[in-house]
Parts: structure tokens; sequence; C-alpha cells
């Protein structure tokens, strides 16, 4: 290996903690060679990786990559949160004692990089400026090329964001080893994957994928699960997995900020990039900030901040369409440098396709290939049917490619929040929004988010499960603990904002079709729920929050059946009564869950005997 100084030398990165680090692991992982990445070297990278078949071409300026098909998603059990404290311990964080964890990971990347290039990817999950910002810093390092290009689109990166640090040791130490993909026995006993953050050391080691938030470490790894831990730690913010709105009011000049949590796959991108329905155009304009995380605290003028750690959108890329979803379509067109990864690719005409991208897959198949790379004309008629994309097919491109990207999208004061929604997919009993004013019982909705499970993690589609705030598959610390620091940053506000449960997935009980339109018609429902922040409209109460009253909700040039409508504003309170049963066993899992929450439990249980 060649002399690692000079090359940092060579590349400007002058910490000396940080070139520590990054001697420590090239002597671990044994690279042949190392590389100091910047932005500005995105166009080489490309065209390398190019040369090299890593990526292929996929219209001008856009590109295709395809991961190993045993990784294209997130692995839940092979994560772990670990901490020198046992305390740390809570039910969804798979915490594993942090000197064990650390010799695991070390042994596996051991000579693992060996042959290969070890790209030193210094970057920042914040603003520049942001009064977060010193918790956003990070230096990942990868022996995948293919990791670079879409960290390069989704977090800021250049030495200039490490070299100048008050303390210079204050930064995430992020290390990525790929590993030999076809021998990591995945899904087996014998796997050997292991995707750690060693949170009170603020270090990640994450062995064995390329895929998504299990290879680019700026994102989940640190953008929450660090960030969490660092937020709970510092008693200073929340990190959560969040998408980040806002909506400005033309006619009254009024601009409100709205973040909310959907477990992965349930509708944060899509929400987040919405437009107006086309009849409510002419007076609201809906501008995008973040689809994935938001980090939130307290202002000085006492209301909540918040903002987007990331630089891009890694989003789904199943039934995004004109209809669905035309900013994000915008995003991706030819020019943007955006990536897809595990989407159809015909290798004829450099055309991509996903399910749901238009009602028919191409009449034509020549030249197409499946997201596993297998012609779509060799297929069996048993295999017709299968999908041509992979369903967690994705997305990269960077925030400044989506048309309606907030003009503030990078002020570093962050932007001001006005409501914190939770939702999911629910087939039955949630209704379209339902207001909490209240800040126990807001955190105590979140707390108790139940959503059925999506394919944004292996073998979990269509389960129902408890999600609290969607940060299931994030959470880093003890969710008691988790529970009373929510309570305080929202408590330190003098002005909170109002929380809410939205569902736009419930469905009919006979045919199954959704009740509500969803997609762009779901502004409506958070119309709604500012107005009735603003004291505009009154709702009607019910045990659970406060509804639409029919005559509420901006129903302009929108074709809903009436029946429909009734369902979806309808509390069924023998199933909610269920449901309390079945919260009081989710929440009695967690160890030192603050008596606010429990309280907040009995009132909403009571009101519903009552009801
Ligand atoms: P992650 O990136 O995994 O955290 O997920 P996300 O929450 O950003 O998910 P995304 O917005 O990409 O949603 C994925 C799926 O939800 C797509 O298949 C969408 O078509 C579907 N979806 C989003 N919004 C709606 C809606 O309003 N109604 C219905 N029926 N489906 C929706
Ligand atoms: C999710 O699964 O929630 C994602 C994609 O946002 S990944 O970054 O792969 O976790
Ligand atoms: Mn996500």
């Amino acid at each position: 290996m060649a002399d690692v100084d000079a090359i940092l030398d060579g590349a400007g990165l002058t910490n000396a903690k940080v070139r520590e680090y990054v001697r420590y692991w090239a002597e671990v992982s044994g690279p042949e060679r190392i590389e100091v990445v910047s932005v500005a070297d995105d166009a080489r990278l490309i065209s390398e990786a190019l040369d090299a078949g890593e990526i292929l071409p996929a219209g001008e300026d856009v590109y295709y990559s395809r991961s190993y098909y045993k990784d294209t998603a997130r692995s839940e059990e092979r994560t772990i949160v670990a901490t020198s404290n046992p305390a740390d311990k809570g039910v969804y964080n798979n915490w594993r004692p942090a000197a064990e964890m650390k010799e695991l990971l070390t042994g596996l990347m051991r000579g693992a990089s060996a042959g290969k290039t070890m790209y030193v990817i210094p970057y920042l999950m914040a603003a520049p400026g942001s009064p977060l910002e010193k918790y956003a810093v990070g230096v990942q390092l990868t022996d995948n090329r293919a990791v670079v290009l879409h960290i390069n689109r989704m977090a800021r990166v250049s030495p200039k964001y490490v070299n100048d640090l008050e303390d210079p040791d204050h930064f995430v130490r992020a290390v990525h080893v790929t590993g030999d993909l076809p021998n990591l026995g995945q899904g087996t006993p014998d796997d050997k994957r292991y995707f750690v953050t060693v949170a009170d050391e603020r270090t990640i080691l994450h062995f064995g994928s390329s895929y998504g938030g299990n290879a680019l470490l700026g994102k989940i790894a640190h953008g929450l699960r660090q960030a969490s831990y660092d937020g709970w730690a510092s008693g200073k913010f929340l990190g959560e997995q969040f998408m980040l709105l806002g909506i400005t009011d033309k006619q009254t000049g009024k601009k409100w900020h709205i973040a909310g949590g959907f477990p992965s796959a349930s509708g944060k991108t899509n929400l987040a990039m919405t437009l107006s329905p086309d009849a409510l155009g002419d007076r609201y304009y809906v501008e995008f900030y973040g689809d994935d995380i938001a980090w939130m605290w307290v202002g000085d003028d006492g209301r909540l901040y918040g903002m987007n750690p990331e630089f891009g959108v890694f989003g789904v890329a199943r039934d995004t369409n004109e209809k669905t979803n035309p900013t994000a379509l915008e995003a991706i067109k030819p020019g943007t440098k955006a990536i897809f990864t595990n989407v159809a690719y015909n290798f004829k005409t450099q055309e991509t396709w996903f399910e749901g991208r238009t009602p028919q897959p191409p009449a034509d198949v020549e030249g197409w290939l499946d997201w596993k790379g297998n012609p779509i004309a060799d297929r069996t008629p048993q295999q017709a049917g299968e999908p041509w994309a992979h369903p967690n097919s994705r997305f990269t491109t960077t925030l400044a490619n989506v048309p309606n990207i907030a003009a503030d999208f990078e002020k570093p004061a962050g932007v001001p929040i006005d409501g914190i929604i939770f939702g999911g997919r629910t087939r039955d009993r949630e209704p379209l929004v339902r207001a909490i004013t209240d800040v126990a019982e807001g955190v105590y909705d979140g707390l108790t988010l139940g959503a059925e499970a999506t394919f944004a993690a292996d073998g979990l589609d269509g389960q129902l499960r408890y999600d609290p705030m969607s940060m299931r598959p994030f959470m880093s610390y003890a969710e008691g603990a988790y529970a009373a620091h929510w309570l305080k940053i929202i408590g330190e506000c003098t002005h909170q904002p109002i929380f809410a449960h939205v569902n736009w997935f419930q469905r009919d009980e006979s045919d199954g079709h959704f009740l509500w339109p969803g997609y762009r018609e779901n502004l409506r429902a958070l119309l709604w729920l500012m107005q009735l922040k603003d004291g505009e409209v009154s709702g009607v109460e019910t045990p659970v929050g406060v509804i639409p009253a029919k005559e509420e909700l901006n129903l302009d040039g929108l074709d809903i059946d009436p029946a429909d409508l009734d369902v979806l504003l309808t509390i069924d309170v023998d199933r909610w009564k269920q449901e309390i049963g079945f919260r009081e066993e989710h929440l009695a899992q967690f160890t030192g869950l603050p008596e606010e929450i429990w309280a907040a439990h009995r009132r909403v249980a009571k009101a519903l005997d009552e009801a």
C-alpha cells in the first residue's frame, strides 16, 4: 500500500485525528490503494465506474446499478447498536456490548479490502452553519466505488468539512467494508453480515452489503441511529425518520412546515414531494425539504425547528409515475445524474422501468433485463408474473433536482415546525386524520404507531407491527428514555407543534380498494390540520383525537364516494377498544416509560370506554 500520509497530504486532509483513523482502518482492511474523495471527483468516478461496468448508462447523465441479488434491502436482524452501558439495551435496538462488536467487526474486516481501493469520504449531514453542525461531521471509509457515487448525491462531501473542527476528534467514524457478497451466507444461520453502530463511541462498522442504508453510512446509521443517540446524550435534539415539507397559502401569505414519521416505504417521499391537487393549486404551494430524516431542536424563540441533514433522496421507485409523484420523475430525468438501483434495464435502448411506472410493462421485451439481469424474453410461462424490478428498487438524486425544493432548504437556521404527523399502512381503524393537541398524547400516539411492514426490510412485507415514531429499525437506545427525551424537547417549546395521525391506506372491507385517493389529495388533510391549529376550524372531538367535520375538509375538485368518506371520518370505537389492549402489551415491553405516557394511554382508554 502506498504511503497513507502522502495521499492525505495530497488531498489536503489535515485533521490529525482523521488521519489517525484512516491509517488505523487501512491497516485493518488492507486496501491496495487509498483515495480521498470530494464531490468535485464525481465526474471522474462516474466515468471510471462506467468503464469498470459497475454502473451502466441509462440515458443522458443518468445511471443504472444492480446490487447482488441477496443484498437488496436493510436487514433488521443483522443491525446492531452497541455501547458500553447495558442500560442502553432496548426492545428494538439489538443492543450488544461495544467491546465484543468491535472485536468481531475488526476480525471480519481484516484484510477484506485486499486488492481494492479504499475511498475516504469526509462528509457533513447538515447545511454548513447549522446549530447542529457539530453532530453532522463524519468520515466514511468504503471499498466500493458505486457506494461513493451514491454518497456524493446523498451527503455533502469534501475534506473542508473535517479540517478545521473545534474539537478535531468530534466526527463520526463510519467504516464500510463490502465483503465477498456471494459468500456471506445471507439469511442463513451462518450469516456473516454485521451492521453495527457503536453509539457511545460514535463509530459505525458495517460489513457485508453494498446496498442503501447498509452502505451509505451518513444516511440511517449516522443520520438516524447515531444522531438520535447524540440528540439524547446531549439533551439537545431529536433525530427521526421524518419527512419535512412546507405549505404556503398564496392568498394569505402564511407558511406552515410539517414534519412526519411514516415507516419505511409508506409514503414519506411521496408526501414530501407532493404538489397541490390541481383544484387547489392556485392557492396552495407545497415545498419539499426532506423525505427521510429530520433533526429537530428548540430554537431561541421557543419554537421547534427542523432540518433535513441529507443532500439527496434515496427514494422507492415502485409506483412513481406522473400521477403519484411527478416531481420525483422530474428529479430523475436526463441530465440529473440520478442513479437507479435494481429496476429493470434495457441494454439496447438504455431505458429503465419498474412496476407502476406505466400501467403495463413495455410491450416489446427486446433488450429488457429484470433487476437480476435476466432477459425478460427468456421467462417461462410460470415466471411471467414475476416483477421486473425489485420491490425495494430505488433512485438516488440530489435534493436540488427536485423541482419544488424549498428556496430556503439550505438555510442553516432550519424551519419552524407547526405540525408533527404519524402515519403508516393501516387497512382499518385509523381515520384519514385525527389531531392530537396534548403533547403527551401526541408522543403516546407516535410510540403506538402500528402499521403493515413493507419490502424496505427483508422478509417482512405485510406483517402488522408497531413501529414507534417510524423509528423501530433505527432505535439506538432504550424506548423509555426515548419517550422521556421526546417529552423533554417538546416540553421545552413555548410554541408547541400540533400532533396528528394520518392514514392514506384505509381499505374497503369487502373489495379492498383504497378508500382515500391518496397522493396529491393528501394535502387536503394537512390543510385541515393547519386550519385547526390556527383556530379556523374546530373539528369533531372523539376519544382518540379531533377529526374533521365533513364540511371542514376542502374537497373542491375531488371525486370521492360519499360512503367512503363516511368511513374515513368515523371512529370505530369497538375496534379501537381492542387496539387499546394491544397497545397496553406493546408499551409494557418498555422499561422506564414515563408516567405521562401511561397517563395518556389511560385517558384514551377511559374516553373509549365512555364513548
Ligand atoms: P423509505 O424511503 O423506505 O423510508 O420510504 P418512504 O416512506 O419515503 O416511502 P415512499 O414515499 O417511497 O412510499 C412508497 C410506497 O407508498 C409507494 O409504493 C407509493 O406508491 C405508496 N404510497 C405513497 N403515498 C401513497 C398514498 O397516498 N396512497 C397510497 N395508496 N399509496 C401511497
Ligand atoms: C428505509 O429503508 O427506510 C430507507 C432506505 O429509507 S435505507 O436507506 O436503505 O434504509
Ligand atoms: Mn427511510
